[in-house]
């Protein structure tokens, strides 16, 4: 009798445990090298050490589970629980979302995190009106020009074959006579390498983890111009299953990815413009004339930007500044 109870009461604890053990697969774009996949990484296991038993979160680099493209979708649907997603190619689900992608807005790491406090509150309201639990963001290092050729004169750019990763890259590219083509980082090498491109505009540590020195690109110009964000999101219905301990546990976490991420970038800002440089890149200025050529196409992005987001978008900019 008492052997027969124990073990059904083994069986109901264990069933019980069960239940609450939940695990979580992590979709993250860019590969297990990059800044923000090893801090994913770092949170991941932060959290499922400090769940105990609780929850277990797997991270899948390199667009393995799902592609940069589809992450966003794929934790809102709930065909994965969480994912890292870069935020601004997602303008059509929320231009809010597009904010820290307009040209010249924010050109400096105190700046970025200024316009970020400004626009959190809007944009976590907006992924949780689609079902998605907002835990951090980080930003990439700030965005340059890369060329295979040199670019002296606003009639160097004409024509170019640049590649895009948003709509903001493709609008930068239509008002300066580039010729876009929209590709995710992991085809960055092979584009540049077959000749598909010729040009892009990214962060010093893209350019330095697809080795772009190795595909004929010999110029970075450090222009600036803006430092778009990466962003963990987690489908509402599997957050909805963990107690409110664990919840509270996991945002601490996420708090402390974000702090440790935007240091990670900013560091990288510095060394990855001396890798580039070291590997035998040019890495300079544009000239004056380019200078103001870029931030024309700024101030009318800018106004175009404003347009879109409608009076949400207005509260953020006025908040900033
Ligand atoms: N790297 C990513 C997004 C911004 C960045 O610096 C990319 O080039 O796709």
């Amino acid at each position: 009798m008492i052997k027969k109870i124990s073990a059904l009461l083994i069986s109901f604890l264990i069933s019980i445990g069960a239940a609450h053990a939940e695990t979580w697969n992590m979709a993250l774009a860019y590969g297990a090298g990059n800044f923000h996949s090893q801090n994913a990484t770092a949170f991941a296991e932060a959290v499922t050490k400090k769940s105990g038993g609780k929850l277990t979160i797997k991270t899948h680099p390199g667009g393995s589970l799902f592609k940069g493209g589809a992450i966003l979708r794929a934790v809102q649907t709930g065909q994965t629980q969480i994912g890292e997603r870069f935020m601004s190619a997602h303008g059509k689900f929320d231009p809010l979302l597009e904010v820290d992608s307009i040209p010249f807005v924010a050109q400096t790491y105190s700046d970025a995190q200024k316009l970020y406090k400004a626009s959190k509150p809007e944009l976590v309201k907006g992924l949780d009106e689609k079902g998605l639990v907002f835990l951090y963001a980080v930003p990439w290092p700030a965005q340059g020009l890369y060329s295979k050729k040199a670019i002296n004169s606003v009639g160097d750019l004409k024509g170019l074959k640049f590649r895009a990763y948003n709509s903001a890259t493709i609008r930068i590219a239509e008002l300066t006579g580039m010729k876009p083509t929209k590709l995710e980082a992991v085809a960055i090498s092979q584009a540049f390498s077959t000749g598909m491109v010729e040009s892009m505009i990214t962060s010093p540590t893209t350019g330095k983890n697809s080795k772009i020195w190795e595909n004929g690109v010999k110029y970075f110009y450090d222009i600036a111009a803006w430092f778009p964000k990466n962003m963990v999101v987690v489908n509402k219905k599997a957050w909805n299953k963990l107690d409110s301990k664990t919840q509270k546990m996991v945002m601490q976490q996420a708090a402390v990815a974000e702090r440790k991420g935007w240091a990670l970038s900013k560091k990288g800002n510095v060394a990855d413009k001396k890798a580039l440089a070291a590997a035998g890149m040019e890495v300079g200025k544009v000239n004056k004339a380019l200078q103001s050529h870029f931030e024309k196409v700024g101030a009318t992005m800018s106004k175009e930007w404003a347009g879109r987001a409608g009076s949400r978008g207005q509260a953020v900019l006025s908040a900033y500044k």
